[in-house]
């Protein structure tokens, strides 16, 4: 009898303390729930979304790990999964994972603002998380600052709302993690592609596989060939020379920096440049810059032509099918160039669908962008290349064929002035295609979703 009342004062003390404490790391909410003012109609499942600090004006300043974004879904106001990335003052990401084979070498990076949140960090993601619009009666407990953040499609005016807040101790967190970099296998896994990176070219993907599909890369090729002063020369991939240097690994985004440079001889390399390519869920932003050390505009009459080619070469894709934006018709993968395939309209392209049976994916390169989102005009004009012909080699590269390979001519490099050449590609990678959804994914940069804050 004493020990039946002694465990049950225990079982008591027991389940009082621990619904506290799992309330903060699980993230059951802290309160009654708010009221629902206005329902979730935003339709839009495949964005991401970014905000800028200098929006989020009631949490500014504040520490970004007391931070937490919570939204009202399936009836409960709820953690959901988010990020906030540093930028510091020179724009540069702020990236805090060191891989093991730097070491070395690097050493982490910091803001100048010990870990708050200031103008130019980044809070980070998913449209599909978002959820209703609700009103408390002041601050729920425990919560210093809240902004409300409203999402609107501009296309159908659908909205949906999330919350940011600042809590004085243990911000409630969602534990959903949508995507992983895991090393020692130098992988990026997320839900809808798994993407592999062999050390000795850190820079470009050597695995590819999409919803459980075997390897669909055999690599991704740049190639240019130029003429100057009547000396043709070039280079390929193969005189990329690239290193992992920092990461990033959070919930909604893998931020993966790599320095590359270019060995043009044995004795000439160019110095190094840092790019970060971005990796979401079901997106991957690799931006290029690329620095043009002096105007090739004014030495044009030296230079006979530069060809600059950007391509992926596939494998594993025999029954595929391929659509570019410039010609309606699907071109079938199986080894060999059709009459449809050897027909169609490549001028001006700037992106392709492949779909096959596991999944489909969109390759988009954007050419007339900044990296803050607002228009470059840019003199590069790009043209469709497409080889569907397993007995065209194409060397280097690691299977033998074209199966098929497909990318951009780039022209009108000869136009180019003194700077940095900016452009970025995007990668889509789609769960259940069907005819058309292609628009959902073109809407993501052309017609991006609003946000703003109260
Ligand atoms: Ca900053
Ligand atoms: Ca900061
Ligand atoms: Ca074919
Ligand atoms: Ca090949």
């Amino acid at each position: 009898m004493l020990r039946g009342a002694i465990k049950f004062a225990l079982f008591g003390m027991v389940a009082g303390i621990f619904p506290l404490v799992l309330s903060a790391q699980e993230g059951a909410f802290f309160g009654p729930n708010p009221a629902v003012i206005e329902k979730k109609n935003l339709s839009r499942v495949d964005d991401f979304v970014v905000v800028r600090g200098e929006k989020l004006k009631r949490n500014l300043n504040n520490e970004i790990g007391k931070l937490s974004l919570f939204a009202y879904v399936e009836g409960k106001f709820q953690p959901v999964p988010f990020q906030v990335d540093e930028i510091n003052p020179d724009g540069e990401w702020v990236l805090t994972q060191v891989p093991p084979e730097a070491k070395k070498s690097a050493k982490p990076d910091r803001d100048d603002d010990n870990g708050s949140l200031d103008e130019n960090d980044e809070l980070a993601f998913m449209a599909r998380d978002a959820g209703d619009r609700v009103a408390f009666d002041g601050l729920p407990a425990g919560v210093e600052a809240m902004d409300e953040i409203t999402l609107r499609d501009p296309v159908d005016n659908g909205r949906a709302w999330v919350y940011l807040m600042s809590f004085r101790e243990n911000p409630p967190l969602s534990k959903k993690d949508c995507v992983e970099y895991k090393l020692p296998e130098n992988q990026v896994v997320a839900r809808n592609y798994v993407l592999g990176f062999d050390p000795r070219m850190s820079i470009a993907p050597s695995l590819i596989s999409v919803q459980g599909s075997p390897n669909l890369i055999d690599r991704m090729k740049i190639r240019l060939s130029t003429k100057l002063m009547g000396i043709p020369f070039g280079f390929d991939e193969n005189s990329l020379v690239s290193e992992l240097s920092l990461y990033k690994d959070g919930p909604i985004r893998v931020v993966r920096r790599v320095r590359s440079s270019i060995q043009f001889t044995r004795l000439f390399r160019t110095p190094s440049a840092a790019v970060e390519n971005i990796y979401y869920d079901n997106t991957m932003v690799i931006p290029i810059r690329i620095r043009i050390p002096i105007s090739l505009k004014s030495f044009r009459s030296l230079i006979s032509y530069i060809r600059v080619r950007g391509s992926a070469d596939l494998r594993n894709t025999h029954g595929w099918k391929i659509k570019v934006d410039t010609d309606p018709r699907w071109m079938s993968v199986d080894g060999k160039m059709d009459e449809v395939e050897k027909s169609v309209q490549g001028e001006g392209s700037t992106w392709f669908i492949a779909s096959g049976p596991e999944g489909a994916f969109i390759i988009r390169m954007i050419l007339n962008r900044n990296p803050d989102g607002s228009f470059q005009k840019s003199p590069i004009k790009t043209r469709l290349y497409y080889v569907d012909d397993d007995n065209a080699p194409d060397p280097p590269e690691s299977v033998p064929g074209q199966s098929p390979q497909v990318g951009w001519w780039m022209e009108g490099l000869p136009d180019l002035e003194k700077g940095t050449l900016y452009f970025f590609a995007i990668v889509y990678l789609i769960k259940d295609y069907s005819e058309g959804v292609e628009k959902n994914y073109l809407k993501i940069l052309d017609q991006p979703i609003e946000v703003s804050v109260n």
